[in-house]
């Protein structure tokens, strides 16, 4: 017998340094910095197990019992599993696990529902929508006809009214709801009369808020919406990828074939089997633990900022999203998300609502709190960081290095107290 080939043995580290190096700096970096990008989170050994497995070797397409290539029979395992870990947990009947991103499983709802020139409303981006929804630079926003709703100027909240009168002066046929910085609960039952009012088909995209769905933290948009879509990311703690779901199974045939042969070819073996890990993780006891935890720890950062007097985007949050408007303070989203940086706390400049500025301009500062509950903070440390936060906030008006020292070490502490990953 030959011996196995180094090529199947030598480590990353050992055949490409460059490459070695740039992922032990992103695990140290991952380790000793605290993650407030709401669109982030840390994943189990699991995850990773599965992401790292020999099954990314395989070509497949089609689907479960229904393949174009051989040697199937454990990617079907995985497959299915998926798909019915899926189902159980999101209470509906039809779930497709292709999607390579949430992007994509969008594209593939559009492929099954629009026609090019089609009209659709969406929440516009600087209300907190996202790219795909119809955005100008986006193919959503170059082949449909896209109307943006916003939120109203008091509450920041959606203005369901307007949604109305949009839908009714348009008639749209998709109208979505969900987004990438929307930090309140949506009315999911007011849109779909909405959208029958106007015989509209009704998305609903939870990729930030899925999570929080599945442990039950959340209301479901499954009893109401036609199809909803989300990210296997974000509060759902798993890979990156996309989802589709459906509480019945009349769009089941038409979004099979959009995603297969639609808008994808083979599937990324080794993502759907960190899906089918990670959703069986959100059925446990522990996950809806997990969804509760951040809710407190985003209530608990809210308040805190606000005790400080930094103004938030709807006066608070529902989810794991919190969302500062830097106005009155005169600040950038961009120069706060760098003072943060400065003491490891990682977050991102954001639009707030009639945010018309150029992303260097935006004034406000995006954070999520689901990647620092994976790492065990609960509501006295979110008090300690929303502290922390407002210092740096401070220091942005009245540079004081004082304040980036004492920030490097509380950010210091709490990593050492709750590592990730031995
Ligand atoms: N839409 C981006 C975000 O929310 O950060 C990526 O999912």
């Amino acid at each position: 017998m030959q011996p196995v080939k180094p090529f199947f043995a030598r480590s990353v580290e050992l055949q490409d340094p460059l490459i070695g190096n740039a992922l032990a700096g992103e695990m140290h970096r991952q380790q000793n910095q605290i993650e407030l990008i709401a669109s982030e989170n840390i994943v189990s050994r699991a995850v990773l197990d599965a992401l790292g497995h020999v099954m990314a070797n395989k070509t497949l397409e089609g689907y479960p019992g229904k393949r174009f290539h051989g040697g199937a029979e454990f990617v079907d395992v995985v497959e299915q599993a998926a798909i019915d870990r899926a189902c159980d947990l999101f209470q509906c009947a039809y779930a497709n696990v292709q999607p390579h991103s949430g992007t994509q499983a969008n594209q593939a709802v559009f492929f099954a529902t629009l026609k090019p020139g089609d009209r659709l409303l969406s929440m516009d981006l600087a209300a907190g929508g996202h790219l795909s929804h119809g955005a100008a630079p986006n193919l959503s926003g170059q082949w449909f006809e896209t109307f943006h709703y916003g939120v109203d100027r008091d509450s920041e909240q959606i203005d369901y009214q307007s949604v109305a009168k949009l839908a009714d002066e348009n008639r749209p046929r998709l109208l979505i709801a969900g987004g990438s910085a929307y930090p309140r609960e949506i009315n999911f039952k007011r849109l779909k009369e909405i959208a029958d009012s106007v015989g509209a088909i009704f998305l609903v995209d939870m990729a930030h808020f899925a999570g929080l769905v599945a442990a039950g933290v959340h209301p479901s948009p499954v009893p109401y919406a036609d199809i909803v879509t989300c990210t296997t990311t974000k509060t759902m703690r798993g890979p990156r990828g996309g989802l589709i779901l459906a509480r019945d199974a009349s769009w089941a045939r038409k979004l099979q074939s959009a995603v297969f042969p639609g808008v994808q070819g083979s599937l990324h073996t080794q993502v759907i089997a960190a899906k089918a890990v990670c959703l069986g993780e959100a059925l446990s006891d522990d996950f809806k633990a997990y969804g509760q935890q951040i809710v407190d720890n985003a209530r608990t950062l809210a308040d805190t900022l606000l005790g400080h007097g930094i103004n938030l985007v709807s006066g608070g949050t529902d989810t794991h999203i919190v969302l500062l408007n830097l106005v009155s303070k005169g600040l950038s989203g961009q120069l706060v998300q760098d003072s943060l940086a400065e003491a490891n706390i990682t977050s991102n400049k954001n639009p707030v609502p009639f945010d018309s500025g150029r992303p260097s301009e935006w004034v406000g500062l995006r954070l999520g709190v689901s990647a620092a509950t994976t790492r065990g903070l609960k509501q006295k440390e979110f008090g300690i960081l929303g502290d922390t936060i407002a210092s740096l906030i401070k220091h942005c008006s009245h540079a004081d290095e004082s304040i980036i020292v004492d920030a490097r070490e509380t950010v210091s502490k709490l990593c050492d107290q709750y590592p990730i990953y031995p």
